[in-house]
Protein backbone atom coordinates (compact mmCIF):
# COMPACT_ATOMS: atom_id res chain seq x y z
CA UNK A 1 0.00 0.00 0.00
CA UNK A 2 1.54 3.55 -0.97
CA UNK A 3 1.74 5.81 2.28
CA UNK A 4 -0.46 8.78 2.15
CA UNK A 5 1.51 12.01 0.65
CA UNK A 6 3.44 14.06 3.87
CA UNK A 7 4.36 17.44 3.30
CA UNK A 8 6.72 18.83 6.51
CA UNK A 9 3.60 20.86 7.95
CA UNK A 10 1.73 17.74 8.56
CA UNK A 11 4.68 16.11 10.90
CA UNK A 12 5.93 19.37 12.72
CA UNK A 13 3.89 20.53 16.01
CA UNK A 14 5.84 22.96 17.11
CA UNK A 15 8.84 24.33 18.82
CA UNK A 16 9.51 21.95 21.98
CA UNK A 17 12.40 23.80 23.49
CA UNK A 18 15.29 26.87 23.05
CA UNK A 19 18.06 25.40 24.27
CA UNK A 20 21.11 27.38 25.87
CA UNK A 21 24.46 26.39 26.47
CA UNK A 22 25.93 27.40 30.16
CA UNK A 23 28.97 26.91 31.93
CA UNK A 24 27.36 26.16 35.57
CA UNK A 25 24.41 23.83 35.13
CA UNK A 26 23.10 24.49 39.02
CA UNK A 27 23.65 28.16 38.81
CA UNK A 28 21.94 28.71 35.12
CA UNK A 29 18.21 26.50 37.27
CA UNK A 30 18.51 29.40 40.24
CA UNK A 31 19.24 31.88 37.30
CA UNK A 32 16.00 30.91 35.25
CA UNK A 33 13.61 29.99 38.40
CA UNK A 34 14.70 33.19 40.42
CA UNK A 35 14.84 35.91 37.44
CA UNK A 36 11.66 34.39 35.71
CA UNK A 37 10.03 31.32 38.18
CA UNK A 38 10.47 28.74 36.12
CA UNK A 39 10.23 25.37 37.51
CA UNK A 40 12.57 22.34 37.10
CA UNK A 41 11.19 19.98 34.91
CA UNK A 42 13.62 17.08 34.23
CA UNK A 43 18.05 17.00 34.73
CA UNK A 44 19.86 13.98 32.87
CA UNK A 45 23.38 12.96 31.95
CA UNK A 46 23.67 12.21 28.57
CA UNK A 47 26.62 10.23 28.27
CA UNK A 48 26.29 9.88 24.71
CA UNK A 49 26.08 13.71 24.11
CA UNK A 50 28.85 14.16 27.04
CA UNK A 51 26.12 16.55 28.39
CA UNK A 52 23.73 17.46 31.77
CA UNK A 53 20.82 18.87 30.60
CA UNK A 54 17.96 20.01 32.15
CA UNK A 55 15.04 21.15 31.23
CA UNK A 56 13.27 24.00 32.86
CA UNK A 57 9.21 25.30 32.06
CA UNK A 58 7.48 28.32 32.21
CA UNK A 59 4.11 28.76 33.05
CA UNK A 60 2.50 28.17 29.66
CA UNK A 61 4.19 24.70 29.33
CA UNK A 62 6.94 26.74 26.81
CA UNK A 63 10.67 25.27 27.75
CA UNK A 64 14.16 26.08 28.21
CA UNK A 65 16.92 23.35 27.67
CA UNK A 66 19.89 24.30 29.64
CA UNK A 67 22.73 22.32 28.26
CA UNK A 68 26.35 21.81 30.34
CA UNK A 69 29.38 20.14 28.97
CA UNK A 70 31.14 16.92 29.92
CA UNK A 71 33.75 17.07 27.70
CA UNK A 72 35.76 20.29 26.01
CA UNK A 73 35.40 17.98 22.93
CA UNK A 74 31.21 17.47 23.17
CA UNK A 75 29.36 19.73 20.75
CA UNK A 76 28.60 22.14 23.92
CA UNK A 77 32.07 21.90 24.73
CA UNK A 78 33.46 23.15 21.67
CA UNK A 79 30.33 25.95 21.30
CA UNK A 80 30.78 27.02 24.80
CA UNK A 81 34.69 27.62 23.70
CA UNK A 82 33.90 29.40 20.30
CA UNK A 83 30.85 31.14 21.51
CA UNK A 84 30.23 31.20 25.31
CA UNK A 85 27.25 31.33 26.97
CA UNK A 86 23.95 31.95 24.66
CA UNK A 87 21.28 29.80 22.28
CA UNK A 88 22.86 26.81 21.27
CA UNK A 89 19.86 25.28 19.37
CA UNK A 90 15.90 25.85 19.04
CA UNK A 91 14.07 22.54 18.85
CA UNK A 92 10.96 21.38 17.25
CA UNK A 93 8.53 18.32 18.16
CA UNK A 94 7.95 16.40 15.18
CA UNK A 95 5.63 13.40 15.05
CA UNK A 96 7.63 10.93 13.21
CA UNK A 97 11.67 11.82 13.16
CA UNK A 98 12.39 9.30 10.00
CA UNK A 99 9.54 10.66 7.87
CA UNK A 100 10.81 14.02 8.77
CA UNK A 101 14.04 13.40 7.73
CA UNK A 102 12.88 11.85 4.76
CA UNK A 103 10.70 14.92 3.37
CA UNK A 104 13.76 17.45 4.53
CA UNK A 105 16.32 15.23 2.45
CA UNK A 106 14.13 15.42 -0.54
CA UNK A 107 14.96 19.22 0.15
CA UNK A 108 18.75 18.69 0.25
CA UNK A 109 18.33 19.66 3.90
CA UNK A 110 20.46 16.61 5.43
CA UNK A 111 20.78 15.58 9.61
CA UNK A 112 23.91 15.87 11.20
CA UNK A 113 23.68 11.76 12.32
CA UNK A 114 22.40 9.15 9.56
CA UNK A 115 20.38 7.46 12.72
CA UNK A 116 18.44 9.46 15.78
CA UNK A 117 20.12 9.72 18.93
CA UNK A 118 19.02 9.17 22.42
CA UNK A 119 17.59 12.56 23.76
CA UNK A 120 16.04 14.11 27.14
CA UNK A 121 12.99 12.25 28.95
CA UNK A 122 13.04 8.83 26.45
CA UNK A 123 13.01 11.37 23.02
CA UNK A 124 14.47 10.54 20.20
CA UNK A 125 16.79 13.32 18.43
CA UNK A 126 18.65 14.67 15.17
CA UNK A 127 19.92 17.53 13.87
CA UNK A 128 20.18 19.66 11.57
CA UNK A 129 23.64 21.94 11.35
CA UNK A 130 23.68 25.82 10.99
CA UNK A 131 24.60 26.14 7.50
CA UNK A 132 21.57 24.48 6.17
CA UNK A 133 19.18 26.24 8.88
CA UNK A 134 19.82 30.15 8.75
CA UNK A 135 23.04 29.82 11.26
CA UNK A 136 20.37 28.08 13.74
CA UNK A 137 21.21 24.65 14.99
CA UNK A 138 17.98 23.04 14.38
CA UNK A 139 17.04 19.86 16.88
CA UNK A 140 14.03 17.39 15.62
CA UNK A 141 12.62 15.58 18.74
CA UNK A 142 10.26 12.82 18.58
CA UNK A 143 8.59 11.71 21.89
CA UNK A 144 7.77 8.32 22.50
CA UNK A 145 3.85 7.84 21.45
C1 LIG B 1 28.50 25.47 15.21
N1 LIG B 1 28.17 26.62 14.59
C2 LIG B 1 27.02 27.07 15.08
C3 LIG B 1 26.63 26.12 16.07
N2 LIG B 1 27.57 25.15 16.11
N3 LIG B 1 26.29 28.12 14.79
C4 LIG B 1 25.13 28.29 15.49
N4 LIG B 1 24.71 27.43 16.45
C5 LIG B 1 25.42 26.35 16.75
N5 LIG B 1 25.01 25.51 17.70
C6 LIG B 1 28.93 27.29 13.53
C7 LIG B 1 30.40 27.38 13.83
O1 LIG B 1 30.64 28.50 14.64
C8 LIG B 1 30.98 27.53 12.46
O2 LIG B 1 30.79 28.87 12.02
C9 LIG B 1 30.10 26.67 11.61
O3 LIG B 1 28.87 26.51 12.35
C10 LIG B 1 30.69 25.32 11.28
O4 LIG B 1 30.90 24.69 12.45
P1 LIG B 1 31.51 23.22 12.58
O5 LIG B 1 32.96 23.26 12.33
O6 LIG B 1 30.71 22.21 11.86
O7 LIG B 1 31.22 23.18 14.13
P2 LIG B 1 31.31 22.13 15.16
O8 LIG B 1 32.48 21.21 14.99
O9 LIG B 1 31.19 22.90 16.41
O10 LIG B 1 29.98 21.22 14.94
C11 LIG B 1 28.73 21.77 14.76
C12 LIG B 1 27.69 20.65 14.85
C13 LIG B 1 27.81 20.03 16.25
C14 LIG B 1 26.32 21.23 14.60
C15 LIG B 1 27.98 19.58 13.77
O11 LIG B 1 27.54 21.00 17.23
C16 LIG B 1 26.86 18.88 16.46
O12 LIG B 1 27.16 17.73 16.09
N6 LIG B 1 25.67 19.16 17.06
C17 LIG B 1 24.66 18.12 17.29
C18 LIG B 1 24.77 17.56 18.68
C19 LIG B 1 24.53 18.58 19.75
O13 LIG B 1 24.41 19.77 19.51
N7 LIG B 1 24.53 18.07 21.02
C20 LIG B 1 24.30 18.89 22.19
C21 LIG B 1 22.87 18.96 22.51
P3 LIG B 1 31.84 29.60 11.09
O14 LIG B 1 33.08 29.67 11.93
O15 LIG B 1 32.00 28.72 9.88
O16 LIG B 1 31.20 30.92 10.80
S1 LIG B 1 22.18 17.39 22.93
C22 LIG B 1 20.51 17.64 23.13
O17 LIG B 1 20.03 18.73 22.63
C23 LIG B 1 19.76 16.70 23.83
C24 LIG B 1 20.35 15.51 24.47
C25 LIG B 1 18.28 16.86 23.91
O18 LIG B 1 17.61 16.03 24.55
O19 LIG B 1 17.73 17.81 23.33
Amino acid sequence: MTAPFQVISDLIIGIDHVGLAVENLDQAISYWDENFGTKLHSREINEEQQIEEALVKFPNGSQLQLLASLDPQSAIGKFLAKHGEGVQQVALKVTDLVAATELLAKKEIPMVYPAPKRGSNGSRINFIHPKYAGGVLLELVEFPA
